[in-house]
């Protein structure tokens, strides 16, 4: 396993154990990061606080990604406890389910808004805050999905969300190339978390993606944990600006 000692970590987006931010979380603390993990809105406190506990050193933080102000208390506090930041992890999607309900072509102008505020804007408004704090270089990592380049029936919106965060990647992996601050996004294969609930046929997808892929299995968030790891670590120093599929292979098949 790779060595991130005296590494900090900031993960944004744990909502349960099934979220891919604990499969994260869990191998970056294995690699010996210092970490802190964070979840939306006192509703989820309780749940994440408990999941951190297990993971020794590791403290948990609220941030609203949709409120500025929460976002510049939360790193002024990262600043305060830890002086300085090595990664930065978005594990952050959301759009309104009516507009993930309706057909695409029926995209509200706010359900628009929204999604594009909460799953991509994010990522610039966290990676501004956070650049400052990583003197030493760093790693930022978001997480995307297929329906960013292909048409996958009930994505919606959210496609649409996602092709603007893989732009979004290569642009600010341009601005920051410059402070020695590397942008990614791991491209994972459907998983069953939260996020994913809402999906009818999310079952028969999992059962394609085994069908189809080269390694016949499903992504595990802890498969997607061991490439943020390799992207945080010094192993990945040339690169930036990617997109990297941890998918069983699927996104390279034609038929
Ligand atoms: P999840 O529900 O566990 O995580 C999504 C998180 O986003 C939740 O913790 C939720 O609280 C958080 N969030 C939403 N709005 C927020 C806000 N305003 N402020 C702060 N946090 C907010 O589900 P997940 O599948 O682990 O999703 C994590 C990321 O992985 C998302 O970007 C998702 O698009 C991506 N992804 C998921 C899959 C999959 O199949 N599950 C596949 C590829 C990519
Ligand atoms: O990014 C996602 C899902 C993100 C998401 C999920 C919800 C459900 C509840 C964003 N907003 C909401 N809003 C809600 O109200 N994934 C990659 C998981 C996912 O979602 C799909 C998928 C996959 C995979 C939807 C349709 C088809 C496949």
């Amino acid at each position: 396993m790779l060595n991130l000692k005296g590494r900090v970590a900031a993960v944004f987006g744990l909502a349960n154990k099934r979220s891919i931010a604990w499969g994260i979380a869990q191998k970056l603390h294995e690699a010996g990061a210092q970490l802190a993990i964070g979840y939306q809105n006192e509703r989820m406190k309780a749940e994440a606080a408990d999941l951190i506990e297990d993971l020794p050193g590791a403290e948990p933080f609220q941030c609203d990604v949709a409120n500025d102000a929460e976002i510049g208390e939360t790193f002024a506090h990262l600043k305060e406890r830890y002086g300085k930041l090595d990664a930065l992890v978005h594990c952050i999607a959301f759009a309104p389910a009516e507009d993930l309900k309706n057909d695409f072509l029926m995209t509200t102008r706010e359900g628009f808004r929204i999604a594009h505020d909460v799953s991509v804007y994010s990522l610039i408004a966290l990676s501004r805050a956070a650049a400052p704090l990583m003197t030493e270089g760093g790693s930022i990592i978001t997480l995307t999905y297929y329906g960013a380049e292909k048409v996958v029936p009930h994505y919606k919106v959210m496609g649409v969300a996602k092709a603007s965060l893989e732009a979004t990647v290569r642009y600010l992996a341009w601005d920051l190339g410059k402070q020695n601050i590397r942008v990614n996004a791991i491209s994972a294969g459907p998983i069953k978390t939260l996020a994913a609930r809402g999906i009818g046929s999310l079952g028969d997808m999992l059962k394609y993606h085994e069908d189809r892929s080269p390694l016949h299995r499903n992504t595990e968030q802890t498969e997607v944990g061991k490439t943020a790891v390799y992207l945080a670590s010094d192993l990945a120093s040339g690169v930036t600006g990617e997109v990297i599929y941890v998918d069983s292979g699927y996104n390279i098949m034609g038929f």
